[in-house]
């Protein structure tokens, strides 16, 4: 079984991952990790701590001459931050605390709960690892999962749909093109001209001290059919996909191909029309379930959108109510970015690639590479043949 954890605080020392049950002999590269650790960071609308971060991961266990062990593998990554915090951050008991407890939890964000329900007095206890900033531990292990996945020929790719409520048209572009095209962009926009005007109302609400939400579109190619299960709840791929999607800091919804549009329309509009031909064997012409039926794939390329609101922390910010005067006050502002939903789409990939390994190790096996190859061809030979 495919497991993992992650530890870490925004403005700790560094972000860790230990990553359980991949299978031995799988290549894994820095290089690959770093690549997609330098484009979680991308993004027009970020803050100044992108300016001082330059994610790179150790490989600390698991891996001897690039390949899996089929023991743990643990990664970390160094918060560059950590000097300007080691002492208002520090893990050893000091004789005066250093920085000034935050009080003002802001609407949106996890500190009130947080604090109430860890009797923290300081809302940096909290928002430390609340933080998006965990959600670099999570690329790494994506980026594992994305090797993992791609001796299958399974890819994963995003792009950004809408930010700040203008949509972004992608539907005349082919998957490829967006992708290509959402790779340039700074705001993983497939569509130049709608950029520019993105930008320029991500410039408008830094200055007015607002933040800005979207959506993103995460898609991946080249799964074999009957991945998931109908057979019990827990098993279902867009169940489980959703979760994972979901799990992600500021999602607030979660969509497979057609989503909640397939419930203004009518069966015949909705569902995709079974064909048949020699050397393709059975498919659609259109793609309306997103690559999911009966929470098992399809064949079809699988369709996630996530929507992300707004960041909550904002430079012009909300009222709140101290935790101990309990007087209204302004809600403390934090450093942070006016936009990252460019960002969330890699997070997204991310989290789509580790569920979709967590799935293919179940239905393939999960101790070598070999076997599970082995596994896989034979039930492709298998599925054509059906
Ligand atoms: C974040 C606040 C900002 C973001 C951070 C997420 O951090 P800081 O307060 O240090 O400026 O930059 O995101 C990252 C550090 C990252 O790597 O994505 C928050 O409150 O969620």
């Amino acid at each position: 079984m495919l497991r993992f954890f992650t530890a870490g605080e925004s403005h700790g020392p560094a972000l860790t991952a230990i990553i359980d049950g991949l299978p031995a002999g799988l290549q894994i590269l820095t290089d690959a990790i770093n690549k997609d650790l330098a484009r979680r960071q991308t993004g027009y609308g970020r803050g100044k701590r992108m300016e001082i971060e330059k994610d790179q991961v150790e490989i600390l266990s698991g891996i001897r001459f690039g390949k899996t062990l089929g023991s743990p593998v643990t990664l970390l990554i160094h918060n560059l931050d950590w000097p300007n915090w080691a002492l208002k951050m520090s893990a050893a008991p000091l004789k005066k605390i250093q920085g000034i407890p935050i009080t003002e939890p802001r609407p949106g964000h996890a500190d009130l709960a947080g604090a109430i329900k860890y009797d923290h007095r300081d809302l940096r206890n909290v928002l430390e690892r609340a933080s998006a900033r965990e959600t670099t531990t999570r690329v790494a292990i994506g980026a594992v999962c994305r090797a993992f996945l791609a001796t299958f020929g399974i890819r994963i790719l995003s792009y950004v749909t809408e930010i700040g409520g203008i949509p972004i048209p992608v539907k005349s572009r082919s998957l490829d093109a967006r992708f290509r095209l959402a790779e340039k962009s700074d705001l993983r926009c497939p569509c130049p001209d709608t950029e520019k005007k993105i930008k320029a109302l991500i410039d408008a609400c830094r200055k007015k001290g607002d933040s800005l939400g979207g959506i993103f579109e995460v898609v991946a190619t080249g799964l074999p059919v009957g991945l998931g299960s109908y057979a019990q709840w827990d098993t279902r791929l867009d169940g489980r996909i959703a979760q994972a999607v979901m799990s992600i800091q500021a999602i607030k919804g979660v969509e497979i191909g057609m989503g909640f549009d397939s419930a203004r329309q009518s069966g015949s509009r909705v569902h995709d029309e079974l064909f048949y031909s020699k050397g393709r064997q059975f498919y659609h012409k259109t793609n309306n379930a997103g690559g999911i039926e009966g929470g098992m794939s399809n064949g079809e390329p699988i369709v996630v959108r996530a929507a992300m609101k707004p960041i909550a922390t904002l430079y012009s910010p909300l009222c709140s109510v101290d935790i101990n005067t309990k007087k209204s006050v302004k809600a403390a502002v934090e450093r942070s970015d006016i936009c990252r939903v460019p960002s969330a789409a890699v997070i997204g990939e991310a989290m789509v690639a580790i569920e979709l390994s967590k799935i293919m190790l179940e239905k393939f096996g999960s101790d070598s590479m070999k076997e599970i190859v082995r596994n896989y061809k034979a039930y492709i030979v298998y599925s054509k043949a059906f």
